[in-house]
């Protein structure tokens, strides 16, 4: 009977255990590795067709490299003054002039038509389910979800000496943005100061705060975890100091942190005001 209670006691605790890994798998970290070369994992339609984007202009500008080097070496080996004593004298040839005025043309072309269809993609929000705006402020971001109650926050970089166990420096921030996973969301993007730019890689999402007006774009996160990104507009002295943290919930946890952040932030108080005031003393002590 007590070997019984046992066992059952065992295959609870690894199926927690189980389950509770596997609920951590689920979240993935998307930022850029030690020594990456390429662009992160695209987690976002927009961010699928950057990325496809990107390869096709690899192929154009890796055959346009190997054919102009091709030619220069036949060039070097052909017509040096050893190989020919004897240069020609010809000046014009109309044929040769118009496929190098022409073929340049018709590769802007092929690259512009895709070119234009991702930028119309990203500006227009595809049956928005929800509003997050973004604003920027020297030197933190502020968070506003006008459909859900005006919730609003302050987004500020966690200092150093305040990191916890598995924070990435330089781009964890007290408050992240939590976001629902795939669901499609409309960005309003605007600044309270200075101009600012709201970036976050694996989304392909670059756009400026500017202060006085609303820059849109759109994003559906396909995947819940923690993805980062910075300011990427110089903006002065700590503009190195503005990461972003989008946390990327399931839908059911992303409406239970809807209804604890209301409570949370409805004050607003919470706040470490000094934290900017921290960062300026220690880049200037720098
Ligand atoms: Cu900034």
């Amino acid at each position: 009977m007590l070997k019984r209670l046992f066992a059952a006691i065992a295959v609870v605790a690894v199926g927690v255990i189980m389950s509770a890994d596997l609920a951590m798998a689920e979240m993935v970290e998307m930022r850029s590795k030690p020594w990456q070369m390429f662009f992160q994992e695209p987690m976002s339609p927009t961010a699928e067709k950057v990325y496809d984007f990107n390869v096709f202009l690899l192929w154009v500008e890796g055959l346009i490299t190997i054919f102009v080097l091709g030619l220069m070496a036949y060039i070097c080996i052909k017509f040096n003054a050893k190989a020919n004593p004897k240069p020609s004298k010809t000046t014009h040839n109309t044929v040769l002039e118009v496929i190098w005025t022409g073929l340049p043309i018709l590769i802007l072309i092929i690259i512009a038509i895709p070119s234009l269809k991702i930028l119309y993609f990203v500006d227009k929000t595809q049956d928005a389910e929800m509003t997050l705006k973004v604003i920027g402020n020297q030197w933190y971001w502020t968070y506003e979800y006008p459909d859900h109650d005006g919730l609003t926050f302050d987004s500020y970089p966690v200092p150093d000496d305040e990191l916890k166990e598995g924070q990435p420096r330089l781009l964890s921030v007290d408050n992240p943005v939590v976001l629902p996973a795939n669901t499609n969301i409309r960005l309003l993007l605007s600044s309270n100061d200075v101009i600012h730019n709201w970036a976050m890689p694996s989304l392909a999402i670059k756009l400026d705060t500017t202060p006085g007006r609303i820059n849109e774009t759109w994003t559906h996160i396909n995947k819940p975890g923690n993805y980062y990104g910075m300011c990427s507009e110089l903006c002065g002295v700590n503009h190195s100091f503005m990461p972003i943290h989008i946390k990327a919930l399931p839908k059911t946890e992303f409406s239970n942190w809807l209804a604890k952040a209301k409570k949370e932030f409805a004050t607003n108080e919470t706040q470490k005001k000094d934290a900017p005031v921290r960062l300026a003393q220690a880049a200037t002590a720098k």
